[in-house]
């Protein structure tokens, strides 16, 4: 199986993952910046826990995946110190417990631990690739979140995921993971769509 065949396969449910009211609200810069502070703060805790399972990733992945989860972890690191200077401007706490849905996810990646390489590439492929799609399709954006939207909307991470779905499409090919790797994109695009949703409702789903 080819990685990118689960996203025709599944086009409703990764749809759901990537396009929500959220988004919709952040392209015409109406969204309320109590909805917007949930989703940073969330995100950030999000972003911790996403690097530490990715670390944990790079300690079992074969050589052909070092490269792309070493950029990878530069990347998150630099991104976890982009939203400490942002939740400090905004004057956030990130001293805030998980909400449900970021929960969740810290406990898929722990779960990913358990699960082949190849499954555990193809589920980060697909919450980088949600992220990519999800803030691509709010551009041309009002000014009022620009910043945010072209932190995910640019062609840097967009080669990045490019890059990232080569590898994971390696070494999906070469696995008799197939079933697992479905399940954990399945699973990846219900955790995106309860993360926007999450936000949405301010918290609690
Ligand atoms: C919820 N999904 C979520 N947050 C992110 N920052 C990404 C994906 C991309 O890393």
């Amino acid at each position: 199986m080819k990685s990118t065949d689960l996203l025709t396969r599944h086009a409703d449910t990764w749809h759901a993952a990537t396009h929500h009211q959220f988004l919709d609200a952040v392209r015409d810069g109406s969204l309320a910046p109590n909805v917007f502070a949930t989703w940073l703060v969330q995100d950030y805790l999000f972003v911790l826990d996403e690097l530490t399972c990715q670390a944990r990733l790079l300690a079992r992945a074969p050589r052909s995946g070092q490269n792309i989860l070493v950029r990878g972890l530069v990347a998150i690191e630099a991104e976890a110190g982009w939203f400490e200077t942002h939740a400090r401007q905004r004057d956030l706490s990130l001293d805030i417990p998980r909400y449900r849905a970021t929960a969740a996810y810290h406990d898929f990646f722990e779960s990913l631990d358990r699960e082949p390489y190849p499954v555990a590439i193809t589920a980060i492929w697909a919450i980088e690739r949600a992220y990519l799609e999800a803030w691509r399709g709010v551009v041309p954006c009002l000014p009022r979140y620009r910043e945010y939207v072209e932190h995910w909307a640019n062609t840097e991470f967009e080669r990045f995921v490019a890059d990232l779905e080569q590898v994971a499409m390696a070494a999906l090919e070469s696995s008799q993971a197939d079933n697992a790797a479905e399940a954990a994109f399945l699973k990846v695009a219900c955790l995106e769509h309860d993360f926007w949703q999450m936000a949405w409702s301010g918290g609690e789903q």
